[in-house]
């Protein structure tokens, strides 16, 4: 089976209930970048990437010269990353090369599943059923009572676990906040995430001053690219460490691994370049005995969960799934836990009116 075709469609959909907020972000729009991919054999498999915001139209250029070195090739999702990953690498080796990426091998893996007739994650290799969920805001801009109430809300609805975003210019705001939340769900594990927005003395300050709160993780508290100024803030740290939505390589995440700088991978399906990279950063995970929390798009990385037996839970971005975003047909989570549907290949269904009026020329 070889590939015939590929089309691409760039969508710019605006967040359903209204704009993110974190120390680093205004989010009002994600971008989807969808590609189709057509076989000899007339078989149509659909992958994406996504951005959130920012970047689809880089990704776009990239996917337009990478294509034409891919029709012909036979569909296996390992040779096409390599060579595509070779052919886009001098434009750095994660990042928009690896996002771009993401989008050809998702549609391959869907492929394998439509032609076997299998659902992705018995391809993969299934270990569970389900994969249970943490309820994750992106929250900063809303107050107090406002956070208070939606994680309330999580708890309620069954998910494992609830994250927030710190980071407020005043420490002292943040511990309030926590505060609130903690007297309002007890011993619910709690994550905070601070989008590498701290110098390295504010994110002592902040785990230092946090360590009575019992926070489950602090996510990014300092630049990504900055392996020893997590190593250093590990060591001293009462809270474990989770970050991996800004690390893009396999390499790259074996240096975190390597310098003892994190506890929780947070690897993202569409950042490190699909499902094929997600496999081997997670039998990395495994090594070193590291959960998989991955980041964001819920419905397609859940099903890869199944799949990973280091996996700890999913992320249901509220208000931003790929349901919530009109993506696909929804696909809503069960008491907390999201359950594949059972179909061949990666069983999403796209909204293609939806992707269509959203589309961008
Ligand atoms: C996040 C930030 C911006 C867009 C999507 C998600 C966030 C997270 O850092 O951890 O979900
Ligand atoms: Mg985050």
């Amino acid at each position: 089976m070889k590939i015939e075709s590929i089309d691409l469609q760039l969508s710019r959909i605006p967040l359903p209930k209204g704009p993110w907020g974190d120390q680093i972000h205004r989010v009002t729009h994600i971008e989807i970048i969808l590609a189709d991919i057509t076989t000899d054999t007339g078989l149509v498999g659909t992958g994406f990437s996504h951005t959130s915001g920012v970047g689809g139209q880089m990704m776009m250029a990239a996917l337009r010269e990478l294509i034409p070195t891919l029709i012909g090739r036979e569909v296996n999702p390992r040779a096409v990353w390599q060579h595509s990953w070779q052919h886009l690498r001098d434009n750095g080796p994660g990042g928009t090369t690896t996002l771009a990426l993401a989008a050809i091998d998702v549609a391959l893996w869907d492929l394998l599943g439509l032609h076997y007739e299998q659902p992705l994650a018995k391809l993969l290799g299934q270990v569970r059923d389900r994969v249970a969920l943490y309820g994750s805001g992106i929250n900063l801009n809303l107050s107090a009572e406002e956070v208070v109430e939606q994680v309330k809300e999580w708890k309620a609805d069954g998910y494992a676990a609830g994250k927030v975003k710190v980071g407020k210019p005043d420490l002292e705001e943040d511990v309030y906040r926590l505060t609130k939340i903690r007297e309002a769900v007890g011993e619910y594990p709690l994550m905070v995430d601070a989008n590498q927005g701290w110098t390295y003395g504010e994110a002592v300050r902040a785990v230092t001053r946090f360590r009575d709160l019992n926070l489950y993780w602090v996510e990014e508290p300092l630049r990504v690219d900055d392996v020893a100024s997590h190593a250093r803030l590990r060591a001293r740290s009462p809270i474990p460490i989770g970050l991996g939505e800004n690390v893009y390589t396999l390499q790259q995440f074996n240096q975190y691994l390597l310098a003892d700088a994190c506890d929780f991978i947070q690897a993202d399906v569409g950042r490190v370049g699909g499902i094929t990279p997600y496999m081997d950063i997670a039998a990395l995970g495994r090594a070193y005995n590291a959960p998989m929390t991955p980041h964001f798009v819920m419905e397609l990385t859940a099903n890869v969960l199944c799949a990973v037996p280091n996996a700890l839970f999913g992320e249901m971005t509220d208000g931003g799934t790929l349901s919530d975003l009109g993506v696909i047909v929804p696909q809503r989570p069960q008491n907390g836990f999201f359950v594949p549907t059972g179909a061949p290949g990666n069983g999403l269904e796209y909204d293609r009116e939806n992707l269509a009026r959203h589309a961008v020329s």
